[in-house]
């Protein structure tokens, strides 16, 4: 296998410290990351490491259930409940090798928490932790709204998780330890994708559980290419890692630049195999929220439909992947495929890769 080509990209690291009375240097700062890197880290944002450290051992007490019992809220095209190495993505063709579990706020929601007598306590705790990540999303959001030229609280609105149909995400993840092979045979973590929500709040464990890597240089919302020269993110524990998604790059008419990530399949030197914790919070707007740049570049579109035709760019993307794959293994060996393969066409036939 080819080696990774890696490049030297300065990630910015914004501090929200006395936000009110420092919020234009803040605004500053983060529309220059927004333009120039699609990525950012967070500091200074008022959630301890301890509230963070205790979210994770929540986490995994989820992810420590029986399968059997994760699978009573399984994942469903709301963007809610469980999932097991069935997430693929365009890039790769083939399933990530981790599980998640998605909450929302609102109706989504409803069946999907799992009875408080198989994990004492788990939604109280979940929300209250996504309320805190939502505190600090919205001091983003003032920011960015006032780099477009909105009212402060112009997106806080479009994301209100009050209502009913707020679709911002909170997804607990959690990769499996990847065996060293020596067969060639790689396991994807989280494989090259761009973000389609608005802007996502990610969290790592612990710096140990390193991964994360970034794409520079992407220009357009609508391609799924797969660019060869990654940056490494080096993640503290207590850091927040921030990334534009696609919605807001559309949203900024294009100023603002989703980028392309992954968490590397591990399979060179120097890379981490073990289990590895994290959690993204994605920021959705509520299904009716009308979506258009300050400059109209895009036609207008409502939040329930922008999920909608991102669902359908990626599932096409990913057809065109997989169809690419079965020829070359044709080519190669007049092989049509096995049964990992046909499994997976036929979860890629259900909205499950609408997934950021
Ligand atoms: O686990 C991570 O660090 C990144 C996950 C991610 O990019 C995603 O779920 O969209
Ligand atoms: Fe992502």
């Amino acid at each position: 296998m080819e080696k990774t080509k890696y490049v030297d990209r300065e990630i910015p690291k914004i501090s929200l410290h006395d936000f009110d009375s420092r919020i234009d240097i803040i605004t500053r700062e983060l529309v220059d990351a927004a333009e120039n890197v699609g990525f950012f880290s967070v500091i200074d944002h008022g959630l301890s490491l301890a509230e963070i450290e205790s979210m994770f051992q929540t986490s995994e007490s989820f992810f420590s259930l029986p399968d059997s019992v994760k699978a009573n809220v399984p994942w469903n095209p709301n963007n809610v409940g469980w999932e097991k190495c069935s997430q693929v993505r365009p890039s790769t063709g083939m399933p990530d090798i981790k599980e998640s579990y998605q909450m929302q706020f609102g109706e989504n929601m409803n069946g999907m928490w799992l009875p408080d007598e198989n994990l004492p306590g788990f939604q109280e705790r979940s929300l209250r932790f996504m309320r805190r990540v939502q505190g600090v999303s919205e001091k983003l959001m003032i920011c960015l709204a006032r780099g477009l030229g909105f009212e402060d609280d112009f997106f806080i609105k479009a994301h209100d998780i009050t209502r009913p149909n707020s679709q911002t995400c909170c997804r607990l993840l959690h990769y499996y330890p990847t065996p060293r092979t020596a067969d060639g045979t790689v396991y994807q973590r989280a494989s090259a994708h761009a973000d389609w929500g608005f802007l996502t709040v990610l969290f790592q464990r612990d710096a140990s559980q390193s991964g994360l890597e970034i794409c520079p240089g992407r220009e357009t919302v609508t391609e799924f290419g797969r660019g060869d020269a990654w940056t490494k993110v080096h993640l503290s524990a207590g850091d927040i890692i921030c990334n534009i998604g696609d919605l807001l790059m559309s949203w900024s008419d294009d100023r603002f630049k989703s980028t392309f990530h992954r968490v590397k399949a591990p399979c060179e030197e120097g890379d981490y195999y073990g289990e590895r914790y994290s959690i993204a919070f994605f920021n959705q707007p509520c299904k009716d929220t009308r979506i258009q740049g300050p400059l109209k570049k895009f036609p207008m579109v409502t939040g329930e439909e922008f999920t909608r035709e991102a669902a359908g760019r990626y599932y096409r993307a990913l057809q065109e992947k997989l169809e690419e794959e079965k020829k070359k293994n044709q080519r190669a060996s007049g092989f049509d495929g096995d049964d990992v393969r046909g499994r997976m066409r036929e979860e890629t036939a259900s909205p499950v890769q609408a997934r950021a």
